[in-house]
């Protein structure tokens, strides 16, 4: 057993124990209530499942294991000469809890480098799609052609108990992880650069790999974005829309690739991480427009009412959980202002945070005014050259594999049972008003 499956194995037992006693003494404890509202909203803030590998708080932003992103970039292990932590650091500190070391971590490069190779009935479904598919579709297929090697499957259909469930979960987990960098990079190639491929390079780690095959540029600079931008779009706790669908698909003991590809498409709604593509389709369409890429405050306000009037969203804008500028967006924001100088549309993004919290704000009705993480990414995207702006969601779905993928194993662990939640009727909630007035 490797070290890091080692370690989880212990980690798991004790806690699978501990919540057992904890049941037995306090299952039947109240710890939250449910609003007409939320039935009708949502969900807004139910609490109602277990999701071990970060949680966020409305006003501070996500945390992953208790570390914010902040003391991440600090902590989590590097390469050489990079400022920016390692996503496989983020992948081992959700899995297990602790800060990997530096040898720890080049272990899990070395092992997804292992695990990396493509099938090549992947890259042929793939070829045979008509190119025109948007990038979340393939990304989707691609993962679901992977499907027929799930260890999972295999050793469930052979009777596998169910004290081992993790433990294949965990070996498709890493597997679908290590394969996910030349998955994007080979449906970016061949829907954008005539399906040039590059090769993998043996020599480098998962994001500076990843950043290589797609091919987009030699600078430095992009291998470090890349391990910010896939160690920040991991995890967003159990609750959004793409861990959600994993959760749910994975409850039903379905392996971890049917529930990667549901929570893919679940990230590729505009409401969700297709906001990144919205985002920067979005700030071009207003450059055309207004004829600038240097627009003053009032054209920006202009084009913003416009976009309201016509019964749109402003998009990378607001959140479900969020009160405070995301610290995802920060966190970009940041390597924006240390690494790229004199950007036309950087420039924008920035002159949207003044201006859009405060026309929201306006409308009466928006509950977080802030930028999300979506506001700034394709930014830095289209600095470094990646233009191809359909393509922005599947860098955040293979960065989002890592976190809805150690949740799993977790959720396995643990022996989360099939996710079943109670459905109501309109009428039915109607019935429940008129008698809980006759009751007074
Ligand atoms: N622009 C215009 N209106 C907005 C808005 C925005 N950016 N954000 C919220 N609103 C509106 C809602 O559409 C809703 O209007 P109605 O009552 O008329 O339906 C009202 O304000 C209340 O919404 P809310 O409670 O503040 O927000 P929700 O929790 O319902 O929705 C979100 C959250 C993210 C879907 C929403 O803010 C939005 O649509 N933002 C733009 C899209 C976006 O950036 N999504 C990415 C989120 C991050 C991610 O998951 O990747």
């Amino acid at each position: 057993m490797d070290a890091l499956k080692q370690k989880f194995a212990e980690k798991a037992a004790a806690l699978f124990q501990e919540n057992r006693a904890m049941l037995k003494e306090h299952g039947d404890k109240i710890i939250d209530q449910v609003a007409i509202r939320q039935l009708y909203g949502g969900m807004r803030g139910m609490k109602s499942m277990i999701w071990e590998t970060s949680e966020l708080d409305a006003y501070e932003g996500i945390r992953f294991r208790g570390y914010s992103i902040r003391e991440l970039r600090k902590l989590l292990p590097k390469a050489p000469n990079c400022k920016e932590p390692l996503p496989e650091g983020l992948f081992w500190l959700m899995l297990v809890g602790e800060i990997p070391s530096q040898e720890e971590v080049n272990w899990l490069t070395e092992e997804w480098k292992k695990r990396g190779e493509l099938p090549a009935r992947t890259t042929a479904m793939l070829d045979a799609m008509p190119a025109d598919t948007h990038p979340m579709t393939q990304l989707s297929m691609g993962i679901l052609s992977l499907q027929n090697d799930s260890v999972f499957a295999k050793r469930y259909e052979e009777g596998m108990p169910k004290n081992e469930y993790w433990d294949a979960y965990y070996e498709d987990s890493m597997n679908l992880i290590a394969k996910l960098p030349r998955l994007a990079a080979y449906i970016y190639r061949r829907t954008f650069h005539n399906n040039e491929h590059i090769a993998a390079d043996p020599s480098l780690d998962w994001g500076a790999n990843f950043a290589h095959m797609l091919g987009i540029s030699e600078h430095a600079d992009f291998k470090s974005l890349m391990r910010l931008y896939l160690t920040i779009h991991a995890d967003h706790e159990g609750g959004n829309a793409s861990a959600h669908s994993t959760h749910l698909v994975g409850s039903t003991l379905s392996d971890p690739y049917y529930s990667l590809s549901g929570g893919m498409n679940a990230l590729a709604g505009p409401l969700h991480g297709l906001a990144n593509q919205e985002v920067i389709k979005w700030i071009l369409e207003m450059v055309e427009e207004l004829g600038t890429d240097t627009p003053t405050n009032e054209q920006i306000t202009e084009y913003i009412n416009q976009t309201l009037e016509a019964g749109k969203v402003i998009p990378g804008y607001g959140h479900a959980v969020l009160r405070q500028p995301d610290p995802r967006y920060i966190a970009q924001r940041h390597f924006a202002e240390e690494y790229i100088k004199d950007d036309a549309i950087v420039s924008i993004v920035w002159k949207l945070f003044t201006i859009v919290p405060p026309i929201l704000q306006d409308l009466g009705k928006v509950k977080n005014p802030w930028p999300n993480v979506d506001a700034h990414s394709g930014a830095l995207l289209m600095h470094y050259g990646l233009k191809e702006f359909s393509f922005y969601t599947v860098l955040f779905g293979v960065s989002r594999a890592m976190g809805v993928l150690a949740a799993g194993v977790w959720s396995r662990a643990l022996g989360m049972p099939l996710e079943r939640p109670k459905s109501m009727t309109s009428k039915a909630i109607k019935e429940f008003l008129k008698k809980s007035t006759v009751e007074g």
